[in-house]
């Protein structure tokens, strides 16, 4: 097993964990999964895939489910036609229920709006139209860097009604982050907004966009912005166009552009192990297949009923296949938060699921081990008996935050299902269903039905129960990803050269006696920092580039609340070319906080180090190669283990003098 797996927080409990929850007789007998669903997915896997992909409208029904003949870049329903944002959304209106509310969005400083089906589709319709004014043709890519507000669906299924790929940035990255990925996805155009409330103030987003165009070499010609916060904005004449300007006065009628199954849907760019974040992209018919079966069978959604809650942004896959695709293709009835936590109170979320009759509450390990800290008093204080299913994705979840999240926002009577998937998977791979599986604390537990999952050992040969491994997908899946965007050598290399012609997913997990699957957390250089992944290299590269770092190293440690959490170690420059530095007593402390933010503007907030130390020496090989197992040890107050490969073994020790300082 890899030694990067001893830190995760997993680990610990898998020896004992022997709690189960079966469903009760009650919810099994209604659940949407039936109890075969296994049995006649292994029967006829292809043939199970083809069912579900034909719940989906298709204006060319395929007659070919899986092609192979370019693997590892499978393709699904190959010759069909279809659009997206028809499936999302018309659809549901065709079929009588235009008047059911699609969105409950709740902003956060109060403000609150409600968007029916019927509603949604005049303004994907109108934004369509919109788009395709502004020069966006079928194919063009379109930059999305906006808030949690309802504009964004509409913003992302109005590409996908005319083919245009989405590359959807998160509001919480730089300019620079925004920069890089407008260049690389080539966007003619980038949707934004003046801003979004975050922790109870205005927060612009506008002039990321600015500073992000101003740095040149980018083919954009137009910036839609919403107006949100209603704060001031620089305005580039010909260039700059309010949404409110051009969307409502737009025609409501729109003929979707009709795209084969295999036609790009979007791009969503993921920290890799190198610096330069991947593009991945998805295409249109099996990522729609999978995203709306795995919707609608775990999260057992009843759509006439169920009030549906997923709390990322749609500035990850998970804002994507959950927020917006997924919900809109079952035509379910979801809460769209836009703000923080906690704010204005610790409550928040436990008051908005009381607000709307939550049922269904989708969200991170990290959100429920903040609320664990935050104590269960508040939770207490709103009645939360609507809830019937709960959801977990990002990281994995320790079983004691589990058993917490039954109990205390489940009333000890909820299912809880712990999805893993990823960015590249496009959907939910790896979960229990509720009402057919009996739930473990901490166990993502079985592949869904029509998902092959393996745990490897080394040699690619599938571990025995009781064993560890490395987690792979062995038979192609409807939304797996159809490349990194204008990188196939990297495509192959990354995913597919580690046991060769399989998916190698970059995880490290474990079968228990039972055969069921743990996830141990990464086994490359990623890092997981509250369900986001960070790379190590690139907050490597983000903290050389000050002028005042020589060397830098990075490492994720275990911590209590975010799962894991940046820990920097950085060699100063010396000499006379260092300028501005400060010096005297409290110098490091200064030096550290420059560079915090200057992370923070390099990459975003997301990526700021929990600490940074600043020291002489790192530990390398001889060959050269930063040890960063030591400095996690260190990081995570662990003795040091085997320092015999260190050039020079002394370092060790002047490195953990310096973290015993009180900082
Ligand atoms: C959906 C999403 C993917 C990585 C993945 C894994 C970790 C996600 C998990 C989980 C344990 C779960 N991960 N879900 N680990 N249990 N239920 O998070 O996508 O941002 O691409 O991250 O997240 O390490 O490889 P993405």
């Amino acid at each position: 097993m890899p030694a990067e797996q001893s830190s995760s927080p997993a680990l610990e409990n898998l020896s004992e964990e022997t709690r189960t929850f079966p469903p009760s007789a009650e919810f099994a007998a209604a659940a949407v999964a039936g109890a075969d669903v296994y049995e006649r997915a292994a029967a006829d896997r292809l043939g199970f895939w083809a069912e579900q992909a034909r719940t989906l409208d298709w204006e060319t029904p395929f007659t070919t489910v899986l092609d192979d003949s370019a693997a590892p870049r499978y393709g699904w329903f190959t010759d069909g036609r279809l659009n997206a944002a028809h499936n999302a959304v018309d659809r549901h209106v065709a079929a009588g229920h235009g008047d059911r509310v699609a969105i409950l969005w709740e902003g956060e400083d109060g403000e609150s709006r409600r968007v029916t089906y019927a509603e949604l589709a005049q303004e994907v319709a109108r934004a369509a139209n919109a788009l395709t004014a502004l020069g966006v043709g079928t194919g063009d890519r379109v930059a999305i860097y906006l808030p949690m507000v309802p504009e964004a669906v509409v913003a992302l299924l109005a590409c996908a009604r005319i083919g245009a790929p989405h590359s959807v940035v998160f509001g919480g990255f730089s300019a620079e982050a925004l920069h890089s990925r407008i260049l690389d996805a080539e966007a003619t155009l980038v949707i934004t907004a003046d801003g979004g409330y975050r922790r109870g103030a205005a927060s612009p987003l506008k002039p990321a966009v600015d500073d992000a165009l101003a740095k040149g070499g980018t083919a954009v010609e137009h910036v839609l912005v919403v107006r949100r916060t209603g704060g001031e904005v620089e305005w580039t004449q010909g260039r700059d166009v309010w949404w409110h300007d051009v969307v409502p006065q737009a025609s409501p009628e729109h003929e979707p552009v009709w795209v084969e199954a295999e036609h790009p849907l979007f791009i969503l760019y993921t920290s890799g192990t190198t610096g330069k974040p991947k593009g991945i992209f998805h295409t249109t018919g099996g990522y729609l297949t999978q995203t709306s079966f795995t919707h609608r069978a775990v999260f057992d959604l009843q759509p006439e009923t169920d009030v549906y809650w997923c709390t990322a942004d749609i500035g990850w896959i998970t804002g994507h296949s959950y927020v917006v695709y997924g919900p809109l293709l079952n035509g379910a009835t979801q809460v769209i938060y836009e703000g923080t936590p906690d704010t204005p109170h610790r409550g928040r979320w436990w008051e908005i699921v009381q607000k709307y009759g939550v049922t269904i509450l989708y969200t991170a390990p990290t959100a429920i081990r903040t609320c664990m800290k935050w104590g269960e008093d508040l939770p207490a204080g709103f009645d939360l008996s609507t809830l019937r299913v709960l959801g977990s994705v990002g990281e994995p979840i320790n079983p004691e935050a589990w058993m917490w999240y039954r109990r205390v926002i489940g009333g000890d009577r909820t299912p809880i299902v712990d999805t893993w998937w990823q960015t590249e998977t496009g959907a939910i791979m790896i979960s229990p269903l509720p009402g057919v599986t009996a739930a473990k604390p901490g166990s993502a537990q079985v592949p869904l039905p029509g998902i092959v999952a393996e745990v490897l050992d080394d040699a690619g040969a599938p571990v025995d129960h009781g064993q560890g491994g490395y987690l792979a997908i062995t038979e192609p899946w409807p939304a797996m990803l159809r490349g990194i965007w204008g990188d196939e050598q990297r495509f192959a290399d990354t995913y597919w050269s580690r046991f060769p012609g399989t998916y190698f997913a970059g995880d490290g997990a474990k079968r228990d006696a039972d055969g069921d699957i743990w996830l141990l957390g990464r086994v490359d250089d990623v890092m997981n920092v509250s369900g986001h992944r960070l790379s190590t290299t690139e907050i490597e590269s983000a903290l050389v580039s000050h002028p005042w770092v020589a060397e830098a190293a990075v490492v994720g440690a275990a911590d209590e609340t975010t799962g894991q959490a940046v820990v920097a170690f950085v060699i100063l420059r010396g000499g006379e070319e260092v300028v501005d530095r400060p010096e005297g007593e409290d110098a490091d402390e200064r030096v550290v906080a420059t560079l915090r933010a200057h992370v923070g503007t390099t990459i975003g907030p997301i990526a700021k180090p929990r600490s940074i130390l600043v020291v002489a020496e790192l530990p390398k090989t001889r060959s050269g190669k930063i040890m960063r197992r030591l400095l996690r040890d260190v990081a995570e107050n662990r003795d040091v283990g085997d320092v015999t490969t260190l050039a020079d073994s002394g370092v060790m020790g002047l490195i953990q003098q310096g973290m015993a300082k009180p900082s």
